[in-house]
């Protein structure tokens, strides 16, 4: 398979990169972090978006190899951002999906590259989807474990979207959830939409966990958001996903 083939030149000859979109706290309206999200430079069909790879990527197993590489260009960044005062501050949360967890080798690669480039383990974050909650409760909850005994956050993603069981987040040692943009995009259509998203932002504040909202692109979304006592915001209203030295500017730039 000419996909498969090309993937793992790919990840050899360095067309890997990540993009990076800002995460703002709603009461500072300051920047904490920033969403990693890879992307594939491909040598002649361009920019391939990680929606079509990475599907690829699982049914060959070349996910594992992507993950290691996705972390350690994530850790690069932290230690780049770590040069400077106005960006030394920043966490960076990175995506792994749920064959990168049944892999059981994701936890001691991130302890390592942590490790060797002399990161604050706070620094990072891990983001998980639902999914793996469903597929394989057991290994998603040593993963889960693992990561917090060394200091790494746990997010739940695009919660609300799957099938999603409420007896899950009080299980998981979860540190924020982030409520699928669909909820946020439906937000004007009605009052029950407002309740919904009210609600699972209570839910999370009553369960110790902080929730943020992704997929925010208007004011007036951001305005009803702000009513609601979230706690970070995420989205095209303030920032797409931007290269490494368009977001390091864009930082250093916000307030
Ligand atoms: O950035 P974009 O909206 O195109 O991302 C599409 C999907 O790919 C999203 O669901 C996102 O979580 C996922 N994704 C982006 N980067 C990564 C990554 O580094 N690893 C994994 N496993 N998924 C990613
Ligand atoms: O599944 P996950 O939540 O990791 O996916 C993140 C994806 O959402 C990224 O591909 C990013 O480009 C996209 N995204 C981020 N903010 C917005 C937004 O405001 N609107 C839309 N439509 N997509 C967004
Ligand atoms: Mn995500
Ligand atoms: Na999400």
């Amino acid at each position: 398979m000419k996909m498969e083939r090309d993937l793992r030149q790919a990840v050899s000859e360095k067309q890997l990169f990540l993009v990076y979109q800002p995460i703002v706290n709603i009461r500072t309206n300051q920047i904490d972090g920033l969403e990693a999200l890879v992307r594939w430079e491909h040598p002649e069909n361009g920019l391939v978006s990680p929606a079509e790879f990475i599907p690829v990527a699982e049914e060959t197993g070349l996910i594992v190899e992507i993950g290691e590489e996705v972390i350690r260009m994530a850790c690069e960044a932290l230690a780049e951002f770590k040069q400077e005062s106005i960006l030394k501050h920043l966490y960076v949360n990175v995506n792994v999906s749920s064959l990168q967890v049944l892999a059981r080798t994701l936890d001691d690669h991130i302890r390592q590259n942590l490790l060797q480039m002399g990161l604050d383990s706070s620094s990072l974050n891990i983001e998980i989807t639902e999914s793996i909650l469903i597929e394989d409760y057991k290994a998603a909850m040593s993963f889960v474990r693992e990561l917090k005994s060394m200091g790494v956050q746990v997010y739940l993603d695009d919660f609300g979207t799957g099938y999603s069981s409420l007896s899950y987040l009080h299980k998981f040692p979860f540190d924020a959830i982030k409520l699928d943009r669909s909820f946020i995009n439906a937000l004007g259509e009605s009052g029950q939409n407002r309740a919904i998203v009210e609600s699972i932002g209570q839910l999370a504040h009553s369960l110790g966990i902080n929730i943020v909202a992704e997929g925010l692109e208007t004011k007036e979304q951001l305005e009803v958001i702000e009513q609601m006592n979230y706690d970070l915001i995420q989205g095209f209203y303030f920032a797409k996903p931007m290269k490494i030295q368009e977001v390091k500017a864009f930082v250093s730039q916000f307030e």
